[in-house]
């Protein structure tokens, strides 16, 4: 078997033990078309109150923060704020990758109440940029060092799923094939990521470890039902990744793209979501609780969502089992928090559980309000076909293939970003 297909196969393997991980809930789900149900969406341009939204003035200062709340309270769980106290240990190494790149590991540590969590954030920056270098981050599912055969990438110290006493070793470097490094740098993108499970092991604990305990008020033993989970803890994590590039010459911090699959789509939004410092947002295959509409509760539902992994969301959310149509927002009013800035929601072929064609209605949904900010949204009405990708304020792709990044969808991302993140 060559190196390249031995790779893929690793990958596939891996993503079938990753999804295998979910446990069996008894109602089978949905992939008719004719049995979604009559659903009626919340309309993004109309406030609470009943107000019309017809200005930017009454998006940006009342409709959008009080979006943003209605998530926060209903479906993710508030984080804590920029923590105070915070360090950065930075080690460079210049001319790595065959002299195409600079490589910087930061150990970030942050510390409160007397706890401290620390995780090392990978940057990859291509050595010939003109200045500071835009940047593409991202979490990743398997270790900073899967993402590279790099031997310079530290191992990841933290829990890791499918590694022999849950701990990285050398055998899982370069594993992932998500991450086409050298194609990123050539485009002139830099490319950073951080092991999410550094940040919060992603596993049902009671919120014992990862950056939880460190903001819990005294007697506090757990989020409050309004408080963050598990996605909002990897978004905030990727927030202290910006905190960290506005402190970086060697980074352009206004084009800073925020990209995520699957969970971690989910993750890019709920980031691109609460933190304008990203300028824009990648959503790859992120499904239920991501892009695509809980209420047409095709594919994975908002009921099995919350049963496989009850750690993700806050516990409002679980109001919503079987429940979609009572919860104030749809996951097309995510997708509208990212504007004025471009989005891009991708979906693949194969997968149906994420339900492509609800992720593209929440593109789709978002579009009032682009226009209303930007006389921009998603230039189509309808799906597009496999592989003929839209590009505009708001993007859209539906790959051939399954559940998976590929270089594909990255050279679309590229796209995206060279026609709204060029130097002014
Ligand atoms: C699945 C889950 C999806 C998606 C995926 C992943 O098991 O049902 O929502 O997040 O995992 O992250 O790989």
């Amino acid at each position: 078997m060559s190196a390249k297909r031995f790779m893929c196969v690793l990958s596939a393997a891996w993503m079938l033990v990753l999804c295998a991980a979910a446990p069996v809930s008894a109602q089978p789900a949905n992939y008719d078309e004719s049995k979604v149900p009559a659903y009626t969406l919340p309309d993004p341009l109309v406030c609470a109150d009943g107000t019309k939204v017809d200005t930017a003035k009454v998006w940006t200062e009342k409709r959008r923060p009080e979006i943003l709340a209605l998530f926060e309270e209903h479906v993710y769980g508030k984080a804590p704020g920029r923590p105070a106290a915070v360090k950065y240990d930075v080690q460079a190494a210049d001319n790595v990758l065959d002299g195409k790149a600079t490589r910087k590991q930061v150990a970030v540590t942050i510390t409160n109440n007397g706890k401290s969590v620390t995780w090392d954030l990978l940057i990859y920056l291509p050595k010939n940029r003109p200045g500071p270098a835009p940047v593409f981050v991202g979490p990743n599912f398997t270790g900073n060092h899967s993402i590279h055969s790099d031997p310079g990438i530290r191992l990841p110290s933290s829990w890791l799923r499918n590694a022999a006493g849950n701990k990285a070793t050398d055998e899982g470097r370069g594993r992932s094939s998500r991450w086409p490094v050298e194609k990123i740098l050539e485009r002139g993108y830099g490319v950073a990521t951080i092991y999410y499970g550094d940040i919060d092991p992603d596993f049902d604990d009671g919120f014992q470890n990862g950056v939880h305990p460190l903001f819990y008020r005294a007697g506090q033993t757990q989020p409050a039902a309004g408080e963050w989970g598990s996605i909002a803890a990897w978004a905030w994590g990727l927030s202290r990744a910006m905190d960290y590039f506005e402190t970086d010459a060697d980074i352009d911090q206004r084009r800073v793209a925020v990209m995520g699959h699957s969970r971690l789509g989910k993750t890019a939004l709920w980031a691109g979501a609460t933190d304008e410092r990203f300028a824009m947002v990648i959503s790859n295959n992120s499904g239920c609780g991501g892009a695509a509409l809980s209420r047409r509760a095709f594919g994975e539902t908002v009921k099995r969502i919350n049963t496989s992994f009850p750690h993700w969301f806050c516990d409002n959310f679980l109001k919503y089992n079987d429940n979609e149509g009572a919860c104030p927002v749809d996951q097309h009013m995510l997708i509208a928090l990212m504007a004025p800035r471009p989005v891009y929601v991708a979906s693949a072929e194969k997968d149906d559980w994420a339900d492509q064609r609800g992720e593209f209605l929440s593109a789709k949904h978002a579009d009032g309000v682009y226009r209303l900010l930007t006389n921009e949204g998603l230039d189509a009405d309808t799906m597009p076909g496999l592989d003929a990708p839209v590009i505009g304020r708001i993007s859209y792709h539906i790959r051939t293939g399954g559940h998976d990044v590929m270089e594909y969808d990255w050279q679309r991302y590229m796209d995206a970003a060279d026609k709204y993140l060029r130097r002014e």
